[in-house]
């Protein structure tokens, strides 16, 4: 019983995890410290997003940042912040991140975890100011220490998630997380510098009446997944497509329904990337007691090839993500 030591709503996210450590009594607060590194990160972010319209202005005003170049994209900055506080840190020996096509190697060789992560989703959604997110997911490395993490440390199966979480940059910040007992959701008051335990244990509802697939392909659906969506329309689901995957997949976790983005034309594994962003969700999704899958399997036990694979995504409350498996 994973409530047994619930902490109230309005914990802070530092004592929550100190908490969460201490169910564990040989846990060495090597990922507690490690997901703590993950929030700083995540405020660092929340800053420089909440500053981002701003930028322009400044620049107007020959604003430059103190090397003198113009500023940096939002996802470059963010790649660079959660890879410092990942290195600093000394927890992660090895990153995969969206944005660099190799593995990045913190030095930290004594580092027990692996992360792989977006370090910010959707970001051509930051022009039009609307929400954005950070994905990861942390896994144990099975080479020895003392050495760099390897290839095949990245490429174990979801189902090796030690934790996985999101930061949604959205309405408010929040963070969710798992670490396998269940998910947790934090909100974060800017004015304190906090992230509060707001979304204790999270269930999903298991079924939900809205359905998010970009219908713009809808000419390179397969039979299947055109007439899943027809399904939904006869039973008039509501369409939901913010084109934001955290956004999307958080407000069908917290009300129900089902995030498709399927095989297309222009994507025939689909755009999604299975180490971070499909794996990740799979395991919050499955942990509030929801669904994913590749159409054909369970997303978390699909062998990864290689660190940047793609996999079309079926995720959500479990009928509905059953019942568009059905129709595949
Ligand atoms: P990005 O990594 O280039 O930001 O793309 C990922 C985003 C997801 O957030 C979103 O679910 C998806 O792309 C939307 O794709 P599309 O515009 O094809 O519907
Ligand atoms: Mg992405």
């Amino acid at each position: 019983d994973h409530n047994k030591f619930a902490l109230p709503v309005g914990a802070t996210l530092d004592r929550f995890i100190m908490r969460k450590q201490e169910d564990f009594p040989y846990a060495t607060g090597e990922l507690s410290q490690l997901l703590r590194d993950i929030a700083l990160a995540a405020k660092i972010v929340n800053r420089e997003i909440n500053r981002s319209g701003l930028i322009d202005i400044a620049g107007a005003y020959g604003n430059r940042n103190v090397q003198g170049e113009d500023q940096q994209k939002l996802d470059v900055i963010a790649n660079i912040r959660f890879i410092r506080a990942l290195r600093n840190g000394g927890e992660v020996c090895t990153i995969v991140s969206e944005e660099e096509d190799e593995m990045i190697q913190t030095g930290n060789t004594q580092g027990k975890y692996i992360v792989a992560i977006d370090p910010l989703d959707g970001s051509s959604n930051i022009d039009v100011n609307v929400s954005i997110g950070t994905i990861f997911s942390i896994y144990r490395r099975m080479s020895p220490t003392g050495t760099d993490g390897t290839a095949q440390d990245c490429l174990q199966p979801g189902t090796q998630q030690v934790a996985a979480g999101y930061v949604i940059y959205g309405s408010s910040t929040m963070l969710v997380y798992t670490t396998g007992n269940g998910v947790n959701g934090f909100t974060y008051d800017p004015s304190l510098g906090e992230f509060f335990l707001s979304h204790p244990d999270i269930v999903s509802p298991k079924t939900g009446t809205i359905y998010s697939i970009n219908e713009g392909s809808s000419d390179s659906f397969s039979e299947g997944v055109a007439a899943f969506v027809a399904h939904c329309k006869e039973n008039n689901f509501s369409a939901r497509y913010i084109g934001s995957l955290v956004a999307d997949f958080h407000r069908n976790l917290l009300k129900g329904g089902i995030y498709i983005y399927p095989a297309t034309k222009k994507a025939p594994q689909g755009k999604l990337r299975l180490l971070y962003e499909c794996n990740t969700l799979a395991f919050i999704v499955e942990q509030a007691g929801g669904k994913a899958s590749n159409g054909r399997r369970r997303t978390m036990e699909i062998e990864p090839d290689n660190l940047h694979e793609r996999c079309p995504l079926f995720i959500g409350s479990t009928e509905l993500v059953e019942k568009a498996e059905a129709f595949l």
